[in-house]
């Protein structure tokens, strides 16, 4: 399973490649295009994001011991890759326009069938979930721009976490805990129910999703069993912070 991913990689950073040297991309620009979300389509930018699943980033063990092999498999392969059929389904029953970005779905959810909110949300809450993550590092923060804006508005990073953490820990049931930027350019915590997301026009809390934590029980089960504090705490070890720092850049 593990190698048809790589295999899967390769093929696609080979595409990438030819498509940055038809467009004249240097290298520099190419390599982040690499590293945001992909689909059959063509490439797809933190901002366009596809109907497919893409290949996860790395091997289900990357994450380990923050997240067990176990759980990325079942979690990838299973959960969101049902998540994306079930969405592709919708579509076509709905009349969407798949070569569309996700994104103007998301944005006017309202207008269509509770089936398409919970994949359409569970399909992008995880395409972005999974480039939030990468193997474990030691006092893993941002840097730049993003972390004296996080400074500026929460006070410190070791705050952000805090209020970040306690948002993941007090979202009842299942759900998602975000960082967004909002309309007025503000970094924003906050969490939603069920699949929403801060894009779709249901959501109280709305705006760009930068970071997102999923703390539906599938997500930390096998490990941490009820312990759901401690899934959040070791998730911090985690973080992308140069794909989150990407897309404040955007
Ligand atoms: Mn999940």
């Amino acid at each position: 399973m593990e190698q048809h991913h790589l295999t899967d990689r390769r093929k696609f950073i080979i595409t990438s490649a030819r498509a940055g040297l038809a467009l004249g991309l240097g290298s520099g620009l190419l390599g982040s295009l690499v590293s945001c979300s992909t689909s059959r389509k063509g490439v797809t930018g933190p901002g366009r994001t596809g109907f497919q699943q893409t290949p996860l980033p790395y091997s289900y063990g990357a994450l380990e011991p923050v997240i067990d092999s176990t759980t990325m498999d079942i979690h990838y392969s299973k959960h969101a890759a049902s998540y994306a059929t079930n969405l592709q389904q919708a579509a076509q029953a709905e009349g969407v326009d798949t070569s569309k970005p996700l994104e103007d779905v998301l944005s006017r959810i309202s207008k269509y069938s509770t089936k398409m909110r919970n994949n359409a949300g569970g399909h992008y809450n995880h395409e972005l979930f999974w480039r939030c993550m990468r193997g474990r590092m030691n006092d893993n923060r941002p840097a730049g721009q993003l972390l004296q804006d996080i400074e500026s508005t929460f006070g410190s990073f070791g705050n952000f976490k805090l209020q970040f953490s306690e948002a993941a820990r007090n979202r009842f049931g299942s759900g998602w805990a975000w960082l967004v930027r909002d309309a007025d350019k503000k970094l924003k915590i906050g969490s939603t129910p069920n699949q929403d997301n801060p894009l779709m026009d249901v959501s109280d809390l709305k705006g760009f999703p930068l970071l997102g934590l999923d703390v539906w029980e599938h997500a930390y089960y096998l490990k941490y069993q009820n312990k759901r504090p401690d899934y959040i705490d070791n998730w911090w070890n985690v973080v992308n912070w140069d794909y989150v720092q990407q897309r404040y850049a955007m």
